[in-house]
């Protein structure tokens, strides 16, 4: 992906928008398919100078190569046969969409699920990261992608992340349910914006925030707290309720064929008075098994005459490889048999039953040829059928019964609310509506055309936009200081020359890390040789009047006093800065307790409650081990078993959020918890200022001594030990040429060449 062009504008959704189309001669050709999130799109895209598109194609295998299609730079991601079966149909169809929809029925979970969850997740925020440019905006959209703007983040923290869910957000003591919760809700807090339907969603997201992570929430605001050096962010929750291109709409019911079309199916059913329409997903959230249960009633007890009122039930095939749908078409179709059975007249349905797609011109001519339109949702985040309904009514006739279930009906408050749930309820509303005067009729419509018209997708995608411009402006890039890249290394001269100035200035502290720089790195870390000329030099450098010298290591402070064997004028500080030994008499000890770097007992209590509670995740994912060092307890997860790594490294780090004041340093298979705010630069500042030093020397291999490199100033000497980008000034290549600096140094300053 490295050639291709960036953008300032890049949405994230599962499905690109488009769908192949096979064309005679074998080719492929991509159709746009016509959604309300694509026209929406279109409109924003015009906005920006550069806009893409990060999603599916639609087939499993290899993604195609990126192309573009109605203006619009699409970049496909691929999905596997696995991803699809586990990924789309298992976690997100199979847990997240039954859970986030009341339970209505039961959500299944594997773990296997899970991880590919998170494997796919990670393929669309890379795709997204990598087209991205600097300062640029990623929108992702819905409950398949909720890890993605976490996993941009980590990477890009330079663009604006927005997400919005399509679906609704569930109750906390629901969505309590998931495994995984925390995750997926800190997946989701790496974006800059959360956007839903409906405003109880959003209050229902902000609840799960509070009472599972326990993140400070102030009205719409999230505080996610920092770990280690990334500092706290906030992060905005809102509602958006989702609309439709209301203008496209109005131009097909404009069109003379459609409306001719309209007249035609009122036609083919039999010219019934009535025809009442149902338009859904096949999806048990859309309370289709409820419409026909009332429908049936209502048939049975003679309230509707099969001859004059027909219910057409459009039922578009949806995620047919899933259980839960099979088993909800064959309940559909049984039940549609039956009722047929028992009360069409010869020739004509009762129920229209039509289980497969069509274009938007024929969904049109079927919103305008319908009386009633029958919305009855168990739940739904929104439910575009019911605005599509009135937007395709400009003749102001029609009644819409609406589920008070839907998101939908948060705004559409004119129509004939009802609990599906309640069957009586439904059939009274279906007779009403059936029955409804017109002028009552035009009432209803004007009032919720009014609503629809004003407020489409556009503009809803504008003012998700503009309030995600308003979030303020991203984290500046906190690239680290680099020098030297790779194996850059200034001539020799350069550094003799600077080692001159050096060994001329009146107080000087020469410090140096221990493994990789005075001894060489060997497998057996307890095995370790120091090079003997090395520590020689630094002996004798330590003796010198104006000159001090440490040695600063990631080892516990006894192990390197053990390893190094340095005479006592030697300063040593051990666990990357946590430790300190004891100070040579010439160093000004209160200096350095001023700083932050010592422990006293308030730290060591921190450390032990930490280290309890360390012990504690521990003990649930067998194998793993808690260390405690004098300044900081680290949690091992090398030897846990199977998941348990992962999950009690999750664990700790969940744990960590709400520690303000401790380090937390995750490494390899590694937690550790510092209770001493200190690394190696903070040391060695501490130690120059104790030995009232004019210049510092600091040797390094190791990106731990990163942290020192970067607080040197003018007339330090930094120099890296071996390859790689470095923030010193220099490099030299090993622990032989160590040994020779060192003694150069003696010599310099000693003025014995
Ligand atoms: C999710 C949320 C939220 C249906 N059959 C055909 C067809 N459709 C169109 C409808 C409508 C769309 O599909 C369905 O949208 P819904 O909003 O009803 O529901 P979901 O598919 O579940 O969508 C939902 C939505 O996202 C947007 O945020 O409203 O709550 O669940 O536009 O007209 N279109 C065509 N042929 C069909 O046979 N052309």
């Amino acid at each position: 992906m490295a050639s291709q062009e960036l953008h300032d504008l890049v949405v994230v959704a599962n499905r690109l928008p488009v769908d192949a189309k096979t064309l005679p001669d074998g080719a492929t050709e991509w159709v746009t398919s016509p959604g309300g999130l694509v026209t929406a799109m279109e409109s924003v895209m015009r906005n920006v100078d550069s806009a893409a598109w990060v999603g599916w194609a639609g087939s499993p295998g290899e993604a195609p190569e990126p192309f573009r299609a109605d203006g619009m730079d699409l970049y496909p991601v691929s999905l596997d046969a696995t991803d699809i079966e586990k990924y789309y149909e298992g976690f997100s169809n199979a847990t997240l969409w039954p859970l986030y929809h009341d339970v209505i029925v039961d959500p299944a979970y594997h773990r296997t699920w899970w991880d590919t969850y998170v494997s796919a997740n990670r393929r669309f925020a890379k795709a997204a990261a990598a087209v991205t440019a600097p300062g640029g905006t990623i929108w992702v959209h819905d409950y398949q992608l909720q890890l993605v703007p976490e996993m941009i983040r980590s990477e890009r923290p330079d663009v604006r992340i927005g997400f919005f869910n399509h679906i609704p957000f569930p109750p906390v003591e629901l969505f309590s349910q998931l495994p995984k919760r925390n995750q997926v809700l800190r997946g989701l807090l790496g974006a800059d914006l959360v956007g839903f339907q409906r405003e109880s969603d959003t209050l229902n997201f902000l609840a799960s925030v509070r009472h599972l992570l326990g993140y400070q929430v102030d009205q719409r605001t999230v505080t996610v707290p920092g770990i280690g050096a990334v500092e706290p962010r906030d992060v905005i929750a809102g509602t958006f309720p989702i609309s439709l291109d209301t203008q496209a709409v109005t131009e097909l019911t404009e069109d003379p064929e459609i409306k001719e079309r309209a007249r035609q199916l009122r036609h083919d059913l039999g010219d019934p008075e009535n025809v009442v329409l149902g338009v859904d997903r096949l999806d048990y959230t859309k309370g289709i098994r409820h419409r026909l249960k009332a429908w049936g009633e209502l048939l049975n007890d003679g309230s509707i005459d099969p001859r004059e009122t027909v219910l057409v039930q459009v039922a578009t095939p949806s995620r047919e490889r899933v259980d839960a749908y099979r088993q909800l078409r064959d309940e559909v179709e049984l039940t549609v048999g039956r009722i047929n059975g028992d009360h069409a007249p010869i020739g004509r349905p009762a129920i229209s039953y039509l289980h497969r797609s069509f274009n938007r011109r024929d969904m049109t001519a079927l919103y305008m040829a319908a009386d009633v339109v029958l919305v009855t949702a168990l739940r739904d985040g929104m439910n575009l059928v019911a605005k599509e309904y009135v937007a395709s009514r400009p003749d102001l006739r029609g009644v819409l019964v609406l589920s008070e279930f839907a998101g939908a009906a948060d705004e559409l408050r004119a129509a004939l609310l009802v609990n599906p749930h309640d069957i009586d309820e439904l059939k009274s509303a279906a007779l009403r509506a059936l029955s409804m005067p017109e002028e009552e009729q035009e009432e209803m419509m004007t009032s919720l055309r009014r609503q629809v018209l004003d407020h489409d997708v556009q503009s809803w995608a504008k003012h998700f936009l503009d309030e995600l411009e308003a979030v303020g402006e991203p984290a500046p890039p906190s690239a680290p200081i680099i020098r030297l890249s790779g194996d850059e290394t200034p001539d020799t001269a350069q550094l003799d020359a600077a080692l001159e100035a050096f060994a001329d200035t009146p107080r000087i502290l020469v410090a140096s890390d221990f493994d990789g720089v005075l001894a060489p790195i060997v497998a057996d870390r307890d095995a370790v040789q120091a090079n003997p000329r090395s520590i020689g030099a630094l002996r004798e450098l330590t003796e010198l009047s104006g000159v001090n010298v440490a040695l600063v290591s990631g080892r516990a402070l006894e192990d390197l006093q053990h390893h190094a064997g340095m005479p006592s004028s030697v300063a040593l500080v051990g666990s990357h800065g946590a430790e300190v030994g004891a100070l040579p008499s010439d160093l000004h000890a209160d200096v350095m307790d001023a700083g932050t770097m010592t422990m006293d007992e308030t730290r060591q209590n921190l450390r032990d409650s930490i280290a309890r509670r360390l012990q504690h995740i521990a003990d649930q994912h067998p194998g793993a081990e808690v260390e405690v060092k004098p300044a900081s307890a680290v949690l091992h997860t090398r030897n846990a078993k199977g998941r348990g790594a992962g999950n009690a490294t999750e664990a700790a780090l969940e744990f960590a959020r709400g520690l303000p004041d401790v380090t937390v340093t995750p490494g390899k298979e590694v937690v550790e918890f510092s209770v001493v705010d200190s690394h190696k630069g903070t040391a060695v500042r501490a130690l120059g200022r104790a030995a009232a030093a004019d210049a510092l020397l600091y040797l390094g291999d190791d990106v731990t001594d990163e942290n020192v490199f970067a607080i040197l100033e003018d007339g330090d000497l930094g120099v890296k030990v071996g390859d790689g980008d470095t923030a010193a000034a220099f490099r030299i290549e090993g622990t032989d040429a160590v040994a020779d600096l060192l003694e150069r140094l003696l010599e310099l300053r000693t003025g014995e060449e």
